[in-house]
């Protein structure tokens, strides 16, 4: 069994210290949003710590474990930031034995979202969106709203997400595309 501090060990090898700090912001967030909304401590932790396991691992290592896992292949025309959540489920689940699915599937569903998503995905949803260190604009209304709702503040993500891509020109992974219709059709 992983001890956290065997956790950290292992998480901050994968990842610069900036991105490790990140993650260390996101545990908090998340603790505080599951003592909040009444999640749990436990597993909201460890989503948050696990979450981006796999963000700098490259591009070609993350497709073999896309199309050997069976995972959506058209993920891998969208690059790493599509792929990361995924495969580092896998991760958790192979490296550190993580059985708990509603702990993989928020880690997998971290940056699209989900259609459905359970209470721990919502809080690690939100939590990587509005972390300390999270300075973009609009970042103080996804607060204030987690402080409301969580679907309300994951609706925001979601709908704020869709306008900066299209903003910058970035191709949308239909994935997300189909995340935005279902909360949006389940909003009106
Ligand atoms: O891993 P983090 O940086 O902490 O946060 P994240 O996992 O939410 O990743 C966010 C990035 O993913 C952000 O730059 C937007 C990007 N993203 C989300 N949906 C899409 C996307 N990028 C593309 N190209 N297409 C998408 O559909
Ligand atoms: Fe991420
Ligand atoms: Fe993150
Ligand atoms: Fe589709």
């Amino acid at each position: 069994d992983w001890t956290r501090e065997a956790i950290l060990a292992e998480v901050e090898k994968q990842m610069k210290p900036s991105r490790f700090q990140h993650v260390l912001r996101v545990e908090a967030c998340s603790i505080a949003l599951a003592k909040k909304y009444g999640a749990s401590l436990e597993a909201c932790s460890l989503a948050a710590l696990l979450h981006d396991f796999a963000k700098e691992h490259d591009a070609k290592s993350m497709k073999k474990i896309v199309l050997s896992q069976a995972l959506d292949s058209e993920m891998t025309g969208y690059g790493s930031e599509i792929m990361h959540g995924p495969v580092g489920a896998y991760h958790a689940e192979k490296v550190f034995g993580i059985m708990d699915r509603a702990i993989l599937d928020a880690i997998r569903q971290h940056t699209i979202g989900g259609e459905v998503m359970t209470l721990i995905g919502k809080v690690l949803f939100i939590a990587d969106y509005i972390e300390p260190g999270r300075t973009f604009t609009g970042v103080d209304e996804a607060r204030r709203l987690a402080e409301i709702s969580l679907d309300e503040a994951a609706y925001f993500k979601i709908e704020k997400t869709i306008i900066h891509l299209v903003k910058k020109e970035l191709p949308i992974y239909p994935g997300t595309i189909h995340v935005y219709n279902s909360w949006i059709q389940r909003k009106v």
